[in-house]
């Protein structure tokens, strides 16, 4: 590694002074996608998805839509996991995992459906005869404006194609213009891979009207609907049985409803056609401009908000797959804010409030069937998606997922009750549209009960984020309801008396020692995630005055979890026993899981725990598949290593089957895993921004793996929990030199950063004792258990400097360093 990283040093190129185009936030080709998917690129608004492959005679437009999901409302639980639990239980104290394993199969299982998917609409085709031979040609996707742009020149003539999905219109419009009037001819028709779909034409609206899938013996009953309405200047429209054709106009718009009768996961009584009819009828009214106008208005609320600057360099005149091509061996730090943003983009573009959560693929998929049905797995998956959101200052787009997680506390009661005989609510490792919570795929995989646990975290990371009561308020049920399932499901282990789930895996990896089996009781990543809703729930209920009895239950239970043991090799034990392989590479590390998300790992409070969590980062090896990769990228920034970070980022930024069998990145950016799966976007989205700044220790801690060739740069409108928001923090020739903090709530604001600074207009005060700042309040997790055999070496951390500052609602305060 360090090899690689003197050989990137003698490649690097000069970093040119900032030319505006050089900073550019555009992903860009020289040539159309042909039939690869993964050439095309995405525009979305939350509620509308599209891939644009900027084709020239043949263009595809291929659609989607948040909620055209297979199926219908539907429970899987399995009844009859009450019955074995007990035997199922024994058989994994006794170190029977296998046999555990098989009558899990039968009874924890589902017998119904394993998930619905998320499937696509169809295909909007526009055919440009005569374009065949064509010069000039260029596509872009502008992520400043969230629009993509084909053009290129047939007979003199240049053609050019502006796509969009409105955010406040909710249609995609695409806008066809010529350099020369008259001159725009193609024929538009739908495609789609719903059996038995109705395309026809009523006046001069093209539509599309079919229903979703049956899948695993649940009805198919989304209906959705697609109309195409094109508004055209000069020339002529005419509408045929199947197509609209538009001949020798100046411009062309076409506008593209689409809607479905979906309400909510237990409700679909809406009424596709009148909702997709007035939402074209709204755009329609409305000009081009005008649409085009409110559509960046709305995103750039959003996607405005940070902006980073890592310098830049004559690669980021090239297009981007060659970028991509390039990135391992030659230096492009402009292509990494590029990434960065385009994770932002895809947030903004595929999670909208009051909309679906961005699912396995965003709410981008062009397959009937696909991969893991894309729907949510959140054992990972579903929660690395969110990870940027409240820091890369996306706090509002968190909503969709924050609402799945209370439609999975009222779904999820059901399944506790009927499987386990538990209050509270449950859900496994993967959950859909129709927010079923029951066990899937296998019990390999599906027997996983920490699913409640992890996801309601996001509900308090909202609050600590925001600091509103009022919204703890109104989640509060739901922390409280994850925490009592696992007070009535916690038993004792027999051998060493601690509490534990029984059964519990650490997500889909099975040691050798257990035959092969997932299964275990107390798993380390279990007893992480349930420290933590404990904790939550407790300073929930202290801060909104309630149950008193349920926070101290709580904290008795909370004592009686397993404390992290550290192994044989010096790693942090995956399981109870220590039986990790060092030469295992498996794509979960869940048990890190307690370094990130969570911090009860952490090189100031833990040292052991965080060198042996470092042992297992090695030991696990670093390329993967996209989204452990990305996870990895956040690992390293919070082992305060950037060049390994750093190193992670270009394992990832790897056009996709091109790294030893791990996974990279597509020609559009998108994560491979592959196939294309986006938390691999999200997670290094999170892992570059952990890199700048980390909310964590009681602390906000700026520039804490800066890699050594980020020699100058700045990161603007990054959030931290207590409400602050880091309006710039500012580096030059590898020292911090300015950060500017404003303060929304007020509360002591306590600073972790690489120099020694002082205020501009008052004094900094060195830190001492714990952070009095409740936002910041850390629960302690006991002392780690290390084995006999171990060697513990304590972590060198480079020098930082540790600030306490008074801060008021509403105030800015500026750091600057002190010039030594
Ligand atoms: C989990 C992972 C897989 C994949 C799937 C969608 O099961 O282990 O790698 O990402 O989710």
């Amino acid at each position: 590694m360090i090899q690689a990283f003197h050989c990137l040093i003698l490649l690097t190129i000069t970093i040119s002074s900032l030319s505006q185009k050089n900073q550019d936030l555009r992903l860009w080709y020289k040539q159309p996608s042909g039939d690869i998917w993964e050439n095309a690129l995405p525009i979305g608004n939350g509620r509308l998805g599209a891939m644009v492959y900027g084709n020239v005679e043949k263009e595809t437009i291929q659609l989607n839509e948040h909620t055209v999901w297979s199926g219908s409302p539907n429970r899987n639980d399995n009844p009859l996991a009450l019955d074995s639990l007990h035997i199922i239980r024994q058989l994994i104290f006794d170190g029977k995992q296998k046999e555990a394993e098989n009558i899990a199969n039968r009874v924890i299982i589902t017998k119904k459906s394993h998930g619905q998917m998320f499937q696509p609409v169809g295909n909007l085709q526009l055919s440009f005869k005569g374009h065949e031979n064509y010069s000039n040609y260029y596509r872009e996707l502008d992520i400043e404006k969230a629009i993509t742009k084909t053009s290129y020149s047939v007979d003199g003539i240049t053609y050019t194609r502006e796509t969009f999905a409105a955010f406040a219109d909710r249609v995609i419009i695409v806008r066809i213009t010529s350099s020369k009037p008259g001159s725009i001819s193609f024929i538009a028709s739908f495609s789609t891979l719903h059996k038995t779909p109705r395309i026809n034409t009523t006046g001069n609206d093209l539509t599309l009207t079919a229903i979703t899938s049956d899948h695993e013996s649940v009805k198919g009953m989304i209906r959705f609907k697609g109309i195409v309405r094109i508004k055209q200047e000069g020339g002529i429209l005419i509408s045929n049985d199947t197509s609209l054709i538009v001949k020798n106009s100046n411009t062309a718009t076409i506008y593209i409803s689409i809607t479905t009768n979906f309400n909510n996961y237990n409700d679909i009584s809406g009424d596709e056609n009148k909702r997709a009819i007035n939402f074209l009828n709204r755009a329609y009214a409305r000009s081009y401009a005008a649409i085009l106008n409110s559509h960046i208005t709305a995103y750039q609320k959003y996607f405005n908000r940070v902006k980073l600057d890592l310098g830049t360099n004559e690669q980021a005149k090239l297009p981007t797959d060659e970028r991509l091509k390039n990135y391992r061996s030659v230096f492009d730090p402009h292509f990494v804010s590029l990434y960065y943003q385009f994770g932002r983009y895809l947030l903004i573009s595929s999670s909208q409030p009051g909309g679906q959560p961005a699912n396995l693929q965003g709410i981008w998929n062009n397959k009937m069937r696909p991969p893991w049905d894309s729907k949510y797995t959140i054992n990972i998956n579903a929660e690395m998606n969110y990870w940027p959101a409240e820091k890369t200052n996306l706090s509002e787009l968190h909503q969709p997922f924050l609402e799945m997680v209370k439609d999975m506390s009222v779904t999820g009661k059901q399944t506790a009750k009927e499987m386990y005989n538990a209050r509270g609510w449950v859900a496994h490792h993967n959950t859909d549209i129709w927010r079923a919570t029951g066990a899937v795929d296998g019990a390999l995989w599906g027997v996983w009960l920490a699913a409640g646990g992890w996801t309601s975290q996001h509900l308090w990371e909202h609050y600590l984020y925001s600091g509103d009561k009022n919204f703890l308020a109104s989640i509060y049920p739901v922390l409280k309801g994850a925490s009592t399932f696992y007070v009535d499901f916690l038993i004792k282990h027999p051998k060493n008396n601690w509490l534990v789930i029984n059964p519990d895996m650490s997500p889909e990896n099975a040691p050798k020692a257990h035959q092969g089996s997932s299964l275990d009781a107390g798993t380390t990543m279990t007893n992480q995630i349930i420290f933590d809703i404990f904790s939550c729930t407790i300073k929930a209920a202290g801060i909104l005055k309630k149950d008193i009895a349920f926070a101290d239950t709580l904290k008795q239970k909370r004592k009686q979890l397993p404390p992290m043991q550290i192994g044989q090799y010096g790693q942090l034990q995956e399981w109870l026993e220590d039986i990790d392989d060092p030469k295992d590479d498996h794509r979960h590390i869940s048990h890190l899981y307690g370094l990130f998300p969570s911090n009860q790992i952490s090189p100031h409070r833990t040292p052991e725990l965080y060198h042996a969590a470092k042992i297992t980062l090695l030991h696990r090896g670093d390329v993967s598949t996209g989204w452990s990769m990305g996870w990895k990228v956040n690992w390293w920034a919070r082992m305060l290593d950037g060049n390994h970070a750093y190193k992670l980022i270009q394992d990832q930024l790897t056009p996709a089957g091109t790294n030893q069998g791990g996974g990279g990145t597509y020609n559009n950016l998108f994560d491979a895993h592959p196939p294309f799966q986006i938390d691999g976007n999200f997670g290094c989205t999170s892992g570059i921004t952990e890199m700048l700044m980390q909310s964590v220790n009681g602390e906000i801690h700026l520039l804490p793996a800066m890699p050594d060739l980020w020699q100058t740069g700045s990161i603007s409108g990054l959030r931290a929990i207590g409400g602050f928001e880091i309006i710039n923090i500012e580096w030059k020739n590898a020292k911090i030199v300015k950060a500017v903090i404003r303060s929304t709530i007020g509360g002591n604001l306590r600073v972790r950063v690489p120099g020694r600074m002082k205020l501009n207009n008052g004094i900094l005060k060195d830190a001492v004792g714990k952070n009095n700042n409740p936002f910041f309040h850390i629960e302690e997790t006991p002392s780690p258990i290390i084995s006999p055999k171990a060697a513990i070496i304590m972590p060198q951390i480079k020098e930082t400097f540790v600030y306490d500052l008074p801060t008021l609602a509403g105030k800015t305060y500026t750091l600057i360093a002190v010039q030594q």
